[in-house]
């Protein structure tokens, strides 16, 4: 592991007095708990991914302008923020890496899979109420760390990209996705209505709404706060909405190899669409009422291009443990998708 000995220097923390774990969390950057041997606060450290984060800055800026927003307009709400290191600067850029660091939040956890439908409900909730929050705050002001991030047009035109690269081999192994992927493409189509026809209203958006982005109290085993604030940016619900329904509606999560554990539980849909809704209540409008149903198609259907353009990109972009990795993954979302597409 990492010697993180130098890094913590910068943030004023001497060698000696901290020790750390890596991680595993996301599929981008590494993460580090920092804690202290004598007791003393934690600390969460992440190597941010640059080749992803072209200009982590804009992270940085767009958190400020949202931990200062909150701070003033709801300030018992908890939400991190990065600590400036000894120069000032909340990122550290060290022998060509680049690092940042926040409070760690004791007493929480975090899952994987959620296994109650009152959990689903509760984190659907608070993922709403996180762009209600803002709703009076102009999305203009932040700067998207992806330009396009969901934009399924541009998804779609990556993945025609990769097939036309692509070694003959992964083409291979991956026709029959390829041809269902296919299959899926009036989904394209509805998003390209609804930017062009301007059918959804843009809000900020969290961007990244999966079950292991939020924090439970270990206490009352509620949803304490949400995290991972990289991609938060102005968008649609859809994105929101629809990564929840894509990450919690059943049981397994996307590198699951246990197509059991990938079948949907009707309940849980009911729940976080009620959670979420509630969640924007006061602000939800009867347009988006009727994208409630795109929504976790949407979010699948491009993270099933996602992954299936990765692999057929050699793997360039995610984290993977074994050479179909990303394929695997592409499976597993084209087999929820199927499921969603019929309910
Ligand atoms: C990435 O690294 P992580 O887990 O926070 C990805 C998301 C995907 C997700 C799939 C910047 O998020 O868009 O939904 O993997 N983030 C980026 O698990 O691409
Ligand atoms: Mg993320």
């Amino acid at each position: 592991m990492q010697n993180l000995n130098t890094i913590l220097l910068q943030f004023d923390i001497p060698p000696g007095t901290y020790e750390w774990d890596f991680i595993q969390a996301g599929l981008i950057n590494s993460t580090y708990k920092i804690y202290s041997i004598g007791g003393g606060n934690s600390y969460l450290l992440q190597q941010i991914n640059t080749n992803i984060f072209t200009e982590p800055e804009r992270i940085s800026r767009n958190v400020a302008i949202i931990s200062n927003y909150l701070k003033h307009h709801f300030p018992d709400y908890l939400f991190g923020h990065f600590i400036p290191s000894k120069t000032g600067n909340t990122l550290v850029v060290d022998n060509g890496n680049t690092w940042r660091m926040q409070p760690f939040f004791e007493n929480t956890y975090s899952i994987n899979t959620i296994q109650t439908v009152e959990q689903a409900e509760l984190t659907a909730y608070e993922f709403a109420r996180f762009s209600a929050m803002l709703s009076n705050l102009d999305s203009s002001t932040l700067t998207p760390a992806i330009h396009d991030f969901h934009n399924l047009e541009l998804r779609w035109n990556q993945f025609l990209a990769a097939l036309k690269s692509a070694s003959e081999e992964r083409l291979a192994t991956a026709q029959n996705e390829i041809v269902t992927l296919h299959n899926f493409q009036h989904l394209v189509g509805m998003y390209t209505d609804i930017v062009s026809n301007k059918l959804l209203p843009l809000r900020i958006i969290h961007a990244d709404t999966k079950i292991n982005n939020i924090l439970f109290d270990v206490a009352t085993h509620r949803p304490l706060c949400i995290i991972d604030y990289d991609t938060i940016m102005p968008g649609y619900f859809i994105s929101d909405l629809g990564d929840m329904l894509r990450t919690m509606l059943c049981i397994g999560d996307e590198n699951c190899n246990d197509k059991k554990q990938l079948l949907i539980r009707n309940d849980f849909y009911h729940a976080i669409i009620r959670g979420y809704k509630n969640g924007m209540d006061g602000i939800w409008s009867s347009l988006e009422d009727r994208y409630v149903d795109y929504a976790g198609q949407f979010m699948t259907y491009m993270q099933a291009l996602r992954f299936l353009t990765d692999y057929l990109n050699q793997d360039i972009y995610y984290k993977i443990n074994y050479e179909t990795h990303n394929l695997d993954r592409a499976k597993n979302q084209i087999y929820f998708l199927n499921q969603l597409s019929s309910l």
